[in-house]
């Protein structure tokens, strides 16, 4: 796969809890770019997807059926999600193989609907090395309805420093249908984006207020506190950028983002997140 200019275009992997709006990003995102003569491809990875609005170069539809797999290995949907990830993985050079010869300004990938089927897994790993020709960046989207409380934020973002570690790409975030969200929380669930010291004190703030206040529950909150901190000291801040695919809005930095990979850094993985973040300051 290339570039105009004969390069290899940047990969984006769009990444996220079930129903965080994977999907709807790389359809509202293939949508816009079009509109500034900016072609980008598209990936389907997700067996379970009913149906796809985008315009997909490949799909693991084509290649897989869930249904067949749960008829043939004898498994349940959960099972066969499983074994489908990884068959899917176990494909990723014939999947290269359907690529070739495309031309394109950037692949952007819709992942499988559950986040642990494609990042908690060995063969995963082996598909973004595949398909990301290290060129391959990765969108994690913050679902907005389990952002709004400082515990529930806390854990998306865990879970965003989870798939990061895992799979090792530079990540940018955001929060996804940012439109459903009041105002007021809107702007919150920036702020704690940002200002790690603010979510901590929220975080507490809100442990106090639980009716049960056991040592188990001081425990868990404590161990929060401490990643945050730990977070901190690492200058490690998420910075969620909204979104909304519904909108169109927030399209334009996830391009820049995945353009700003071939800024002649020379280290991507080092560089990125500081450039980033100047960038947004
Ligand atoms: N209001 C609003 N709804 C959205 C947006 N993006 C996705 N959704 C809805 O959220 C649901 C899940 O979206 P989908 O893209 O399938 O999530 P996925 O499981 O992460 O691929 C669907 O009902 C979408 O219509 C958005 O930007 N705004
Ligand atoms: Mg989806």
């Amino acid at each position: 796969m290339t570039n105009s200019d004969g390069t290899t275009p940047p990969v984006l992997f769009v990444v996220g809890t079930a129903g965080a709006g994977k999907s709807s990003l790389v359809t509202s995102f293939q949508r816009w770019a079009r509109f500034l003569e900016i072609d980008a491809l598209t990936i389907n990875l997700d067996p379970g997807a009913e149906r796809v609005h985008y315009d997909p170069e490949f799909d693991v539809r084509d290649l897989i059926s869930l249904a067949e797999v749960m008829d043939r290995y004898d498994l349940g949907p959960n099972g066969a999600q499983i074994l489908a990830a990884d068959l899917v993985a176990a494909q990723a050079d014939e999947i290269m193989d359907e690529l070739e010869g495309l031309s394109g300004d950037m692949l952007i990938i819709d992942t499988p609907g559950q986040v642990e089927l494609f990042a908690f897994r060995e063969a995963s790993n082996h598909l973004v090395d595949v398909l990301g020709q290290g060129r391959a960046a990765l969108a994690f989207l913050f679902d907005p309805m389990l952002s709004q409380t400082p515990s529930g934020f806390v854990s998306q973002m865990l879970l965003s420093n989870i798939v990061q570690f895992r799979l090792g790409l530079p990540t940018a975030n955001y929060l996804s249908k940012a439109d459903l969200l009041e105002p007021e929380i809107l702007e919150k669930i920036l702020e704690w984006g940002e200002r790690l010291d603010v979510l901590e004190a929220d975080l507490y703030e809100e442990s106090q207020n639980r009716l049960t206040r056991d040592t188990a529950t001081a425990q868990r909150v404590e161990f929060a506190i401490a990643q945050l901190r730990t977070m901190q000291d690492a200058s490690i801040i998420p910075g969620l950028v909204p979104l909304s695919s519904e909108h169109e809005e927030g399209l334009a930095d996830v391009l820049s983002f995945v353009q700003n990979i071939f800024g002649g850094m020379a280290d991507m993985r080092d560089g990125f997140a500081s450039d980033l973040d100047e960038e947004r300051n």
